[in-house]
C-alpha cells in the first residue's frame, strides 16, 4: 500500500505524531519557547532538521515558527554546528564543545534561546528529534541542558526485502522499496521511514535481502543503480548511509568471468571497477553486506579460500572511497545428518572465525548474531563476542519476530537484547560486557555497533502488530544508548505513540515488559529452541526440525531431553566460553535453568534450581503461559476508550489470536512430553 491516503491511517505516524497540545498552560509554554528558528548554515541534514522542527511545532502549537528572532520577549531555537554557526558556538565553552562526539549533540537553554548544537549536521538532526521528544514527554524548555553522544558508531537496519516486493521473514505486508522487480516510483513512504530511523538515531541501512537472488544481483548494474541512488538520496537527507547486500558470485553472474575466486586478479579488478561505478552514483555509499558460504550462498570456500580472503578482496575495492565490508558470521553446515551427534551448529561461527582474528583489513566488520543458533526466544550469548580482539565486530539482532511470534504474538524484545548486551565475556577480566565489545571500547576497534533485521513492511502501521513498533523504536534507542532500561524505552514509546494517559502508560508497559517471558513460557522449554513448523516457523511442531539437515535438535526420548554441549561428554561447545561461564555451563547444577536444555541432556525428573522437575516445569510453564497470554486480552480491554478505536480493535484482534494460539502451543507441547515421558501432571490438568 503506497497510496497517499495511508499517511492518515492509525499508527502510520508511529512515535512521530505531533498532536495539538490541548493543555492550555503547556501549549503556551511550548509556543512561547518556539516562536522562531534561527539557522545560519546551508546543509542537507540541517535543512531536514529545520523542516522537521517547523512541521512538528506547527502541528503541536498551531503556530509555524518564524525565521527571524522575535523582537518581543518570546523564546526561539538556534540550530547548527559549532564550526558553522557563531551563535551556536558561543553557547558552549571549548571543553563543552569537545565533549560532543561526531554524531552527538547538546541542547541548552540560554537566555531566550534553546540552542541545538552538533559537531556535524547529523548531530544537529538527532538533536532536533530529541528536542521534539522532550516537548512530547513534558520537559521544561526553560531549563534544558542535555549532552547526548551515541555509544555506537554504526547503528544499522538490515532489510531482507526482495525485488519482487516480498520480504523474507517479513510480517507486516510487502516491501516499501520494491514491487514487481522495480524500485517503487513514489519514494514518499521511504522518506517517512527514513524519518523514523533518524528520529531514533539510526545511521545506516542495507536495502536488500542478504540472500541475494538473480534479480537483486543485478542491482549493481546500470539497470538499477540510478534508482538505487534515488533511495540513497532520500536516506542521505536523514543522515543515513545506504548499503547493498551483494552476491559473492557477481563476477560470474553479471561480470562474465569464469570465477569469483577472491585471489584472482581479474576478479579483484572487476570488484574495483564495479565499486568505482557504484560510487559514481552514490558518493557516500556505505559498502557491502555479505552472506557468504552460508545456507547455500556462494563464497570463497568454493575456491579453497577463507572468509578473510573474501572479505579483504571486497574491502580493498571499497577502501579508497571510505566504504566498509560487513561480513556475516552466520556460517554453519546446513546439510547436517541428524544421526551425527558430533557436529554442533552452535559451535560453527566460533570455529570458522576465531582462527582468522587479525587477518581482516581495517575496513572489514564482522556481523555476529546475538546467539549461536538463530534468534530463538532463548539462547546463550554467542561466544564469538570477546573472542576476536583484533577484529571489528558488530552485533546482529532480529527485530522482525521470525521465531518470536511473527508480530501476531506480542513479544517486546528490548529486555532480551539488554540481557545479551550486559553479558560479561570476561575477555579482559570482569566488566568485559558484550556492549563494550560492540561499541569498540573494549578492544579499541575502528568500527563498532549494532545491526538488526527490520520488522517493517507496507502495512499502514508499519509493523503489523501496532505494539511491535516498540521493538523498532527500542532497537534504535538502545543502539544509541545501551544503558537505557527496557522500562524507560517502553514508557517513551507508549507516551509518544499512544499518549500520556496514566493508565495507558501503566498497562501497556506491563504488557510489553511481561511479553517476552510469556512467549517463552508456552513455546520451546528451557533454552532448547526450535519446535516450530518447518520453513515458515510459525506455530508448534516439536519434531519439525528433529530429523532435518539444519542442525537444530532436542533429542527428546522417553527418558529425557536436551543437547549435551559439554566438553566432557558432549560437543564441547561450553568450552568456547571463558571462565567462569565455561565451567558453569559444563555442569547442570551451575547452568541457569532457562538454558539447561541448551547445554545438557537430562532426565525429565531432573530437579531445576526452581525446585521443580523438568517435566513439571514444562507442564506448569505451558499452562501458565497460555493463561498469561489470555490475561493480556483482559488487560488491553481496560484501555477501551483510552486509545484510538481503530488501534484498540486491531491490537485486540492480535491479542485474541495470540491467546488462542498459545493454547495450541500448550497442548501440543504438553501432550508430546506426556506421551514421551509417561509422567502425569502433578496437578491433574487436562493433557491430551
Ligand atoms: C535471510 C535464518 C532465517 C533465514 C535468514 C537466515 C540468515 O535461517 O530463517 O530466512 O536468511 O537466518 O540470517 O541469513
Amino acid at each position: 500500500m503506497n497510496d497517499s491516503s495511508i499517511r492518515t491511517k492509525p499508527g502510520y505516524e508511529a512515535w512521530l505524531g505531533s498532536p495539538f497540545i490541548s493543555d492550555a498552560e503547556r501549549l503556551s509554554h511550548v509556543a512561547n519557547w518556539t516562536k522562531a528558528i534561527s539557522v545560519r548554515e546551508e546543509d542537507e541534514c540541517i535543512s531536514t532538521a529545520l523542516a522537521e522542527l517547523e512541521t512538528a511545532l506547527e502541528k503541536l502549537t498551531g503556530q509555524r515558527p518564524a525565521r527571524d528572532i522575535p523582537q518581543d520577549q518570546g523564546g526561539y531555537l538556534v540550530i547548527g554546528t559549532f564550526n558553522g554557526s557563531p551563535e551556536v558556538r558561543e553557547a558552549f565553552d571549548e571543553a563543552e564543545q569537545a565533549a560532543v562526539s561526531p554524531e552527538g549533540f547538546r541542547i541548552r537553554t540560554r537566555g531566550r534561546a534553546v540552542v541545538i548544537a552538533g559537531v556535524s549536521p547529523k548531530g544537529v538532526l538527532y538533536g532536533a528529534f530529541h528536542f521534539l521528544r522532550l516537548i512530547r514527554t513534558g520537559a521544561n524548555l526553560g531549563e534544558l541542558d542535555v549532552l547526548e553522544n551515541p555509544a555506537n558508531g554504526l547503528r544499522m537496519i538490515n532489510h531482507w526485502d526482495n525485488a519482487d516486493g516480498s520480504i523474507e521473514r517479513g510480517y507486516a505486508g510487502r516491501s516499501i522499496f520494491y514491487s514487481d522487480n522495480e524500485i517503487v516510483e513514489d519514494l514518499t513512504r521511504v522518506r517517512d521511514y527514513a524519518r523514523m530511523l533518524a528520529s531514533v538515531g539510526l545511521n545506516a541501512v542495507s536495502i536488500n535481502n542478504v540472500n541475494v537472488h538473480k534479480v537483486e544481483t543485478t542491482f549493481l548494474t546500470e539497470r538499477y543503480l540510478p534508482r538505487i541512488a534515488e533511495i540513497a538520496d532520500v536516506f542521505r537527507a536523514y543522515g543515513i548511509r545506504t548499503f547493498l547486500s551483494i552476491n559473492f558470485a557477481s563476477p560470474i553472474e553479471i561480470g562474465g568471468l569464469s570465477t569469483a575466486d577472491p585471489l584472482d586478479p581479474d576478479v579483484q579488478a572487476w570488484w574495483k571497477e564495479k565499486t568505482e561505478e557504484i560510487y559514481r552514483y552514490i558518493p557516500d555509499f556505505g559498502g557491502y553486506l555479505v552472506k557468504a558460504d552460508s545456507e547455500f550462498r556462494p563464497g570463497p570456500f568454493t575456491y579453497g579460500r577463507d572468509h578473510a580472503d573474501g572479505a579483504n578482496m571486497l574491502a580493498s575495492a571499497l577502501q579508497p572511497f571510505g566504504g566498509i565490508v560487513i561480513w556475516r558470521c552466520f556460517v554453519y553446515n546446513c546439510k547436517q545428518d541428524w544421526r551425527d551427534r558430533k557436529t554442533d551448529r552452535a559451535r560453527a561461527a566460533y570455529d570458522h572465525f576465531t582462527p582468522l582474528d587479525g587477518r581482516f583489513l581495517e575496513n572489514v566488520v564482522l556481523q555476529v548474531k546475538n546467539g549461536p543458533m538463530d534468534f530463538q526466544v532463548r539462547e546463550p550469548v554467542s561466544p564469538l563476542f570477546g573472542a576476536m580482539p583484533k577484529t571489528n565486530m558488530i552485533i546482529e539482532f532480529q527485530i522482525t519476530q521470525e521465531y518470536t511470534g511473527q508480530q501476531r504474538h506480542l513479544c517486546y524484545l528490548v529486555p532480551q537484547w539488554k540481557e545479551v548486551l550486559d553479558f560479561d565475556t570476561y575477555a579482559k577480566g570482569a566488566g568485559s560486557t558484550v556492549k563494550r565489545v560492540v561499541d569498540g571500547s573494549l578492544f579499541g576497534s575502528k568500527y563498532s555497533g549494532f545491526a538488526a533485521v527490520s520488522n517493517i513492511g507496507d502495512d499502514a502501521n508499519w509493523t503489523g502488530h501496532l505494539l511491535a513498533q516498540a521493538n523498532l523504536y527500542g532497537y534504535g534507542r538502545l543502539a544509541w544508548n545501551p544503558e537505557l532500561s527496557a522500562e524507560e524505552i517502553a514508557k517513551e514509546w507508549i507516551e509518544l505513540a499512544l499518549g500520556h494517559d496514566e493508565r495507558v502508560v501503566r498497562v501497556v508497559s506491563e504488557m510489553l515488559l511481561d511479553s517476552w517471558s510469556i512467549y517463552e513460557s508456552y513455546t520451546a522449554p528451557l533454552g532448547v529452541g526450535w519446535m516450530v513448523k518447518p520453513n515458515h516457523h510459525y506455530g508448534p511442531d516439536v519434531d519439525g526440525y528433529e530429523y532435518s539437515m539444519w542442525g537444530t535438535y532436542h533429542y527428546a526420548d522417553c527418558r529425557g531431553i536436551g543437547v549435551d554441549r559439554t566438553r566432557k561428554t558432549g560437543t564441547g561447545y561450553a568450552g568456547q566460553y571463558r571462565e567462569p561461564h565455561s565451567s558453569n555451563y559444563e555442569d547442570p547444577s551451575t547452568t541457569p535453568d532457562e538454558l539447561l536444555l541448551f547445554f545438557h541432556h537430562v532426565p525429565y525428573t531432573h530437579v531445576l534450581h526452581s525446585g521443580k522437575t523438568v517435566i513439571q516445569h514444562i507442564y506448569d510453564s505451558h499452562f501458565e503461559g497460555a493463561e498469561r497470554a489470555e490475561a493480556l486480552v483482559a488487560k488491553w480491554d481496560t484501555l477501551k476508550g483510552l486509545v484510538r478505536e481503530e488501534i484498540f480493535t486491531q491490537v485486540k484482534s492480535r491479542l485474541e489470536e495470540q491467546a488462542e494460539h498459545a493454547k495450541e502451543w500448550r497442548d501440543v507441547i504438553n501432550t508430546y512430553f506426556y506421551r514421551k515421558s509417561g509422567i502425569p501432571d502433578a496437578h491433574g490438568r487436562t493433557i491430551y
